[in-house]
């Protein structure tokens, strides 16, 4: 017999491999059975162990790495990953055609517009970077213009192509997706789980994200993540979005086979009817429909607002109703000692997610309810919202039910119970209510504040009961050792951890106030004044941003109600919240103290004041309330700020205008007393372009 040429061989079973991956994952034709793969993929270890200069990046072999080092570093998409716009309800799916008639230029009577109708999966949105043939790089969504390097976990994923099966029409090419978690593999994970007796995962899309944000690509390889893409950047020469799905199958990747094109929005309406019950039957979870105009130069016409593109939609299930029995009522207090009763109810499954609680937001609501303890309850999930009690289910009564009562007293510290007159919040007045300190602290490190990651209520809860923390500065001087000391938490654990809030010393000045928890002064407050002290302190030439931030902090501690007023969006109300909490003894050196444990605000660069964007909207001040249709709060105050205007809290005499939603409240009535002009979201869109 003649010795096969090794590198020969190796190519073979790599093209083999490759091959059988892409007819399993992407085409979901097995041709060979998995005894069969198990053999070549084991003869191709063995030939790259006995010859290691054979092996390629993006061999089969190769798909696990060793574990990541530290934090994921971040990558910036240079074409940011926008976000979607929803719809609840067929009306709402009409008015975004209208809307797209009306960009076009085309009449309610003139031709309708081809759609492609996709499935929305309820995963995690990544974007997968090719340099000709080769995956280089894969990361998370992270805000759309930042997110994470998670690289050697995406290379696990078996139906992501390491190699493209036909050249690119571009060198390099971004390509946007969706990983998940099929149902089969989340409930055989759960399974596992329970026979080592450790806790279950509540649902599929928590579970992808954590997996793909751990540490150890052998972790996430045992996992068994897929995904679905849709999404081509970088590529010329298309006309549709149809082609380019085409295109993305011919190189190699999972495109959704549920992906129809619709002539007009009666077919997409009969489309998400279709799909709203087909749904059940896949081995995913969905939660809506992605809408998308096909023409490529439609879609350019149309542009996109604030991160969204106008010509995509993403129309939403409606949401899912179980009954269950509530089993009793528990009073949970927040950082600002408002009492919520919340639902304790028998575990069961809604829309893949197995729901324990239920907020009941006030006993007001429990009473129009009549709900009672031990009652049949209708429990609804709406996409990623906190589950609700509708409705009891009077029928199922057996006069054992109980009426429920709101306690006299908060259930954490004894103190009596408040309830002000008109108000409908009870709230537990003792401000050193340990409820309140915790939950201080968990918004303190929450999402909108310093964002720790993995620092969650039962780690805090634990830090404060053995007072190893007692306020925010704390935090950033636990060891590992100590960590490690917490229930529940083992050394890896704890390293991780000590790891988050190591990478939390420095963020943004707005964010930092918004952690601070100080009354009235919310995520928007925050960046006001942030921005007011860009421009108050400028930053020395040499000076590091801890002495930066340092002279930011006296400068904000010191502020006068009146100075704080002038501040643009600042009124009276929010200036004497900011001033009383650096009057308190107790709260002015908090933020002082935190600087002292090391944490810094990233400060503005030497030499500049922060200008704010110039555009259609300089000079002007705008407050958005209510629901808009088409777009987030966030999102709105986003395109505001893009535009050059500036996005306030609250209605005063400086107010330009007012962008009022549904269920605009108070904040309406001022305006209209105040004579200020008043927009709905096309208004607001009107004024964003210019086209007023
Ligand atoms: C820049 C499905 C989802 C989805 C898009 C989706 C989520 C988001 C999206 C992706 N399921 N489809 N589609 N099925 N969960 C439509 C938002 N597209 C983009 O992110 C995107 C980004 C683009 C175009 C599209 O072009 C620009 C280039 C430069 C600047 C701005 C835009």
């Amino acid at each position: 017999m003649t010795a096969i040429d090794p590198a020969a061989r190796a190519a073979e079973l790599r093209a083999l491999l490759e091959e059988a991956n892409h007819r399993y994952h992407v085409l979901d034709a097995p041709t060979i059975s998995d005894r069969e793969y198990d053999l070549r993929f084991r003869e191709l270890v063995d030939l790259e162990t006995a010859h290691p200069e054979l092996v390629t990046p993006d061999s089969p072999t190769q798909r696990v790495g060793a574990p990541v080092e530290g934090g994921f570093p971040p990558v910036r998409h240079d074409v940011p990953m926008l976000s979607l716009g929803n719809a609840f309800g067929h009306d709402e799916l009409r008015e975004f055609d209208a809307r797209v008639r009306k960009g076009l230029g085309r009449g309610a009577d003139g031709p309708s517009v081809t759609y492609v109708c996709e499935l929305k999966i309820d995963g995690l949105a990544i974007s997968l970077r090719y340099e000709g043939r080769r995956f280089v790089r894969g990361a998370t969504r992270g805000d759309g213009t930042r997110g994470e390097d998670v690289t050697a976990n995406l290379r696990t994923v078996r139906a992501i192509p390491m190699r493209l099966r036909e050249d690119p029409p571009a060198d390099a090419l971004e390509v946007r997706g969706e990983v998940y978690m099929p149902r089969g593999a989340f409930a055989a994970l759960n399974e596992q789980l329970e026979r080592d007796g450790r806790p279950l995962y509540a649902n599929a899309r928590n579970t992808t994200a954590g997996t793909v944000r751990q540490k150890d690509p052998a972790v996430t390889a045992g996992r068994r993540l897929s995904v679905w893409t849709y999404q081509l950047v970088g590529a010329n020469g298309l006309a549709t979005h149809s082609e380019s799905l085409d295109l993305l199958l011919r190189l190699g990747f999972p495109v959704n086979p549920v992906t129809r094109r619709m002539d007009g929005i009666d077919q997409v309406i009969a489309f998400t009817e279709e799909w709203a019950e087909a749904r059940r039957d896949l081995d995913y979870e969905t939660d809506g429909i992605v809408i998308k105009v096909d023409s490529l130069a439609d879609q350019a016409a149309l542009g996109f607002v604030s991160r969204a593109p106008r010509w995509a939609i993403a129309y939403k299930f409606p949401a899912e109703q179980v009954t269950t029995r509530l089993e009793d009522i528990d009073v949970y207090v927040g950082r600002t000692g408002a009492m919520t009763p919340v639902a304790h109810v028998t575990p069961v499954l809604v829309g893949g997610t197995t729901v324990r609680n239920a907020t009941l937001h006030n006993i007001d609501e429990i009473r129009r309810k009549d709900l009672r303890v031990g009652d049949t309850v209708v429990l609804q999930r709406a996409g990623d919202v906190i589950p609700e009690v509708v409705a009891a289910v009077v029928e199922a009564r057996d006069g054992s039910e109980r009426i429920w009562e709101m306690p006299s007293q908060c259930p954490v510290c004894g103190t009596g119970a408040l309830r002000e007159e008109g108000e409908v919040v009870t709230r537990c007045p003792n401000p050193y209510c340990p409820a309140q300190r915790i939950g201080g602290l968990l918004h303190f490190s929450g999402r909108g504040g310093m964002d720790v990651d993995g620092l969650g209520g039962k780690i805090m809860m634990q830090l404060v009961d053995r007072e190893l923390v007692r306020e925010p500065a704390d935090i950033f001087r636990l060891d590992v050792e100590t960590l490690e000391s917490l229930e529940r938490l083992g050394r890896k654990s704890a390293e991780n951890l000590h790891r988050s809030i190591q990478a939390a010393r420095q963020r943004p000045m707005g964010r930092i106030v918004n952690s601070l928890g100080i009354r009235h002064v919310g995520e928007q407050t925050a960046i006001d004044l942030a921005a007011w002290l860009a421009g108050e302190v400028p930053r020395g030439e040499h000076e590091t941003e801890a002495d930066w931030s340092r002279r930011a902090a006296d400068r904000l501690r010191d502020a006068s109600v009146d100075e704080l007023t002038a501040v643009s969006g600042i009124g009276p109300v929010v200036a004497q919240g900011i001033r009383r909490f650096f009057d308190d003894e107790h709260t002015r050196d908090t933020l002082h103290r935190l600087l002292d444990a090391g944490v810094s605000a990233e400060a503005p660069t030497p030499g500049t004041s922060t200008e704010p964007a110039t555009g259609p909207l300089s000079g002007k001040t705008l407050v958005v309330t209510g629901t808009l249709p088409g777009m987030s709060r966030s999102d709105a105050e986003e395109a505001i700020r893009d535009a050059g205007g500036h996005p306030a809290s609250s209605v005063s005499a400086r107010t330009d205008y007012l962008v009022a939603g549904d269920k605009a409240g108070s904040k309406l009535t001022k305006a209209e007393s105040l004579g200020i002009p008043v927009l709905d979201e096309d208004g607001l869109r009107a004024l964003l372009e210019g086209r007023t």
